[in-house]
């Protein structure tokens, strides 16, 4: 027994050092194949043994029933909020404030940090083991979400030993939220399952937090900075600095673009700073925070009613903005997939004009009550389509019904459908006009075939002058042709004829991207060129050998068979290699991986080369291309005027490498 306890214990030890290195030093030591050996061998063991389990164990994460509703738990120090200063002189104000209530002479430090959009938790642990949960809730009493907070990966259930001794009793408090990717990707899921789409990711980490089903919340790709204390017993700090050191160590995970300043100039510098790089980091920020440094201080300076006098939440602009609706069109996609489109009176949203909006599909539509004329808030939140978040009823004039989409295709006439459970409708017919210009759009676009000055207008003239009617006709246009065409100089003809000469030799990757074939992108794209690598061999796979490949399930399976079944593609593809189109195959080499395992983040403006050709660079040679610099990156390639990822390079020793560097080690 005692030799099985030691097994158990060692198992678990292994996990959480796993969890450690890949949450917290953001530098996994295992794969996740060896990562799921070790869960199943300690469950395996603790379901022989179910006397060995604990709470704190890596497989208590989703061990938990069903509630019916959430407890409340009473903080043991409010959770208080945070005064806002709009703009750089309420900052400077602040901090004269702060000078002004404490004794002539002392010197203030503050740590600044960015303000997480997500939803504020605390976390309890009583000698070093998890024991509760909770949202902030009204600052005094929150909700009792222990079952679900248990489920994020880089929450520790138990402290790790590091170089902090455990307190007997310590309150964490941190944000939970989910990166925008995550959240898009989330979405796309819901969209599949015709589920209700999250409006943003903060509302997404909330809608995921509070699931009364700890199954669910498990799914959802959660992640959590820590950021201050509450209750804290057994060890004692002087700075708020010193404790942010302490959590890492303990396991918690802690924004890495914290940084300590001491004077109103540098703390608007900062916030200048982070603004700039807001929509370049994974995560929604909405602003930033100024805490003085020492305790002693901040004891001093004290609270006002609910928020303290030592902190201030510096707010960004909003990225949101009120503007009209012009008209609701109903855009049809390549797939036949119908999207309602609402186009805006232009605004202007944090520096960006924006005109359209997705609304999604008819559900989201009549959950919002969106009407045409209506004046709504809209919300841009780094590279997510715009979105309307809600509609601003007060301000509705006019008689404008509740929008219900035509039920005929607004470009070839055809009934719509809508598939049993599908929220979306659909136009059926392939040869509806839209449905040709937007695959050939989304054919010739820059990470696909990449036709150069083949823009979206002149493929709707193309298609509808009768010129092209799929893409292999683009092989057979004449500069002759294109120059007759209204607003078309012969030099731009010329341009266009040897744009469309230079994309005949493509990669497999690009080529079944850009067929446009149903749920296959980009990724998948390059999953099927490493699996098959050659048109021919992809081509003549049975369903049984593509869901064999790993990365790909059964729908996206059954949607390359059903493309490759379908004649009129065959004949396309045909025509496109009569037409020359030439696709490199394959074949991996330990030469070709020469960047295996290596992660690069660019920055800067690079000269020869664009940055979508760096990163296809990066990724054919078995590298990956990230967009945050961290202790993980490898390199970082600056080319003409560095953003902050070079200084942050820098100050984490990660390698500096230039343009000509990249593509030397790339020949
Ligand atoms: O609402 C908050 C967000 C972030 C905070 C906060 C914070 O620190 C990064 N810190 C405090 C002290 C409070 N609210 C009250």
């Amino acid at each position: 027994m005692k030799e099985l306890k030691g097994k158990v214990n060692q198992l678990r030890e292994l996990i959480n050092s796993a969890n450690f290195n890949y949450y917290i030093l953001d530098n996994p030591t295992i794969s996740d194949a060896e990562y799921d050996r070790l869960m199943r061998e300690l469950q395996n063991l603790e379901n022989e043994h179910p006397e060995l389990i604990t709470t704190d164990s890596p497989t208590q994460r989703v061990g938990a029933k069903p509630l019916s509703e959430f407890n409340t738990i009473t903080h043991r120090i409010p959770l208080l909020s945070l005064d806002n200063a709009m703009g750089e002189n309420e900052i400077r104000e602040f901090v004269a404030r702060i000078y002004k209530g404490l004794p002539p002479g002392e010197i203030v430090q503050f740590v600044c940090e960015p303000k997480i959009d997500g939803l504020a938790i605390e976390l309890a642990y009583e000698n070093g083991t998890f024991i509760s949960g909770s949202t902030r809730g009204d600052g005094v009493t929150g909700e009792d979400i222990t079952q679900n907070l248990k489920t994020i990966r880089s929450i520790p259930l138990s402290l790790r030993k590091g170089n902090f001794p455990i307190p007997s009793l310590i309150e964490v408090r941190g944000e939970v939220y989910m990166d925008r990717e995550d959240f898009k990707r989330l979405n796309e899921q819901q969209l599949k399952e015709g589920k209700t789409l999250f409006a943003n990711p903060r509302n997404s980490a909330a809608g995921s937090l509070r699931q009364l089903d700890p199954k669910v919340t498990v799914k959802r790709p959660l992640n959590i900075f820590c950021y201050s204390m509450g209750a804290c017993e057994g060890i004692s700090f002087s700075t708020h600095s010193e404790f942010l050191k302490a959590l890492p160590s303990w396991g918690f995970r802690v924004n890495p673009l914290i940084e300590l300043y001491n004077n109103a100039d540098e703390l608007v510098n900062y916030s200048r700073k982070i603004e700039s790089i807001r929509n370049s980091i994974s995560y929604d920020i909405d602003g930033v925070v100024f805490k003085v440094n020492s305790f002693a201080q901040q004891e001093t300076l004290g609270i006002k009613s609910r928020s303290p006098r030592w902190a201030i939440a510096g707010k960004f602009k909003a990225q949101q903005e009120v503007t009209q609706i012009l008209e609701i069109e109903a855009s049809v996609g390549r797939t036949g997939a119908i999207t309602p489109v609402a186009h805006l009176k232009p605004v202007n949203i944090s520096g960006v004009t924006v005109s359209n909006a997705t609304l999604h599909n008819q559900d989201e539509i009549t959950r919002k009550d969106i009407r045409e004329k209506d004046w709504v808030v809209i919300q841009r939140a780094g590279d997510v389509i715009p979105q309307v978040v809600k509609v601003i009823t007060e301000h509705r004039s006019g008689n404008y019904p509740p929008y219900i989409l035509p039920d005929t295709c607004q470009s070839c006439g055809t009934t719509v459908t809508q598939i049993l459970g599908e929220v979306k409708h659909r136009c059926p017919n392939i040869s509806c006009p839209a449905r040709i210009k937007r695959s050939i759009q989304h054919f010739v676009s820059k990470r696909a075939i990449d036709i150069d000055g083949l823009g979206d207008k002149l493929v709707e003239q193309l298609v509808d002058e009768g010129l092209i009617k799929n893409v292999a006709d683009l092989y057979f246009l004449k500069k002759d042709i294109l120059a007759n065409l209204e607003r078309m100089a012969d030099k731009s003809a010329q341009n266009i004829v040897d744009a469309i000469e230079n994309s005949k030799s493509t990669t497999l990757a690009r080529f079944i991207y850009a067929l446009g074939i149903r749920n296959v992108g980009e990724y998948m794209g390059k999953v099927l060129e490493k699996s098959f690598g050659s048109l021919e061999k992809l081509m003549s796979a049975s369903y049984e050998e593509l869901e064999s490949i790993e990365g790909v399930g059964p729908i996206v399976a059954q949607s390359i068979r059903n493309f490759f079944d379908e004649k009129a593609n065959i004949n396309t593809i045909n025509r496109l290699i009569e037409g020359r189109i030439k696709i490199s195959e394959i074949t991996y080499t330990t030469e070709v991986k020469r960047f295996e395992g290596k992660t690069f983040v660019f920055t800067g403006t690079l000269s020869s080369i664009t940055r979508d050709e760096a990163k296809d660079l990066v990724e054919k040679f078995g590298g990956k291309a990230s967009s945050s610099v961290s202790k993980k990156t490898d390199y970082v390639v600056v080319g003409e005027n560095p953003g902050s990822k070079a200084a942050k390079a820098k100050e984490l020793g990660v390698k500096i490498i230039s343009e000509d560097e990249l593509l030397d080690f790339g020949e």
